[in-house]
């Protein structure tokens, strides 16, 4: 019988008060998994700790920017006393900055690298050692379209998920051999607040025009939900996917393998 249990396991999931993270956590959960999350804001803890518990889901939440090692190391110790050591890592926390390239200032360019990229570099950094000593774990790195493919406006974000896709490969090759799988979860484009202003309607009550673009990239003819990205997201903390490592799996209803419907 193939695994996807995740019962007795611990999850950490960053950046997980809503959105993406916050369903991935939500299914661990459903999976069997203890949940752990932080976010930058207390208040934003404390609303995710209230969702978790609306969906019957004990959580613990701390507040930690991913950015600092300093807080990170703290709150993985804390984490590791508190509940106990992490057996599956989903580094999830990230920002986007849509500005035409020879607009941006350097100092919002570093801000995407630094939570999309340096982060999640940190947070694996921080929670390996105890996988080691624990026989083995997973780490989920949450990339996207663009690790694969650029547009305009969203260049920093663009290289640090490229930079991800690969920060992922060689975590898998590095440390492989303490069984520690390190693969990605690549989500196409999905309804979150993050890609709000994509779709909001516009003063005349049409589509936004990115919308019916990215509705007609899509083989799927629609946006993806975080309810499609659970059962990857299960797949790849549970052991079914032991000898998966250094994979990108792409949840993107097909945007990657079609050209695009043609306009009528
Ligand atoms: P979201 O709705 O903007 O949520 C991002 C989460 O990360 C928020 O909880 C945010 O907390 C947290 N966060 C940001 N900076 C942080 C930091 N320095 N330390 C700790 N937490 C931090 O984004 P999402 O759409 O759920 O996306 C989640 C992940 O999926 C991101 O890595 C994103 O790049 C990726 N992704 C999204 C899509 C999509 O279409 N939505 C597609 C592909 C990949 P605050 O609210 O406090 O900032
Ligand atoms: C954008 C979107 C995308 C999605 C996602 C696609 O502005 O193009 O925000 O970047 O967030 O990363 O996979």
């Amino acid at each position: 019988m193939v695994d996807f249990s995740l019962k007795g396991k611990i999850a950490l999931v960053t950046g997980a008060s809503y959105g993406i993270g916050f369903a991935i956590a939500s299914a661990y959960a459903e999976a069997g998994a203890t949940i752990v999350f932080n976010d930058i804001k207390p208040e934003l803890v404390e609303k995710g700790l209230a969702s978790y518990a609306e969906l019957g889901i004990k959580a613990h939440g701390y507040v930690c920017d991913v950015t600092y090692e300093a807080q990170v190391q703290d709150i993985v110790a804390r984490i590791e006393k508190e509940v106990g050591v992490i057996d599956i890592l989903v580094n999830n926390a990230g920002i986007i900055k849509r500005i035409p390239m020879h607009e941006m200032k350097a100092s919002e360019f570093r801000q995407v690298i630094d939570v999309d990229l340096n982060a999640p570099f940190i947070v694996s950094k921080a929670v390996i050692p105890s996988m080691i000593r624990k026989g083995g774990g997973k780490i989920i790195n949450i990339c996207s379209m663009m690790s694969e493919l650029g547009r305009e406006t969203v260049s920093a974000y663009a290289a640090a998920k490229g930079g991800l896709k690969m920060l992922t490969r060689n975590i898998a090759s590095e440390y492989g051999e303490y069984n520690i799988q390190c693969n990605g979860i690549g989500p196409g484009y999905i309804a979150t607040p993050q890609t709000a202003p994509l779709r909001e309607r516009q003063p005349d009550g049409s589509r936004h025009p990115f919308d019916s673009f990215i509705v007609a990239k899509t083989p799927a003819a629609r946006w993806g939900t975080t309810d499609d990205l659970k059962g990857p997201a299960v797949f790849l903390a549970s052991s079914a996917s032991d000898f998966v490592n250094g994979h990108i799996l792409y949840v993107d209803g097909g945007i990657l393998a079609y050209i695009g419907k043609q306009p009528k």
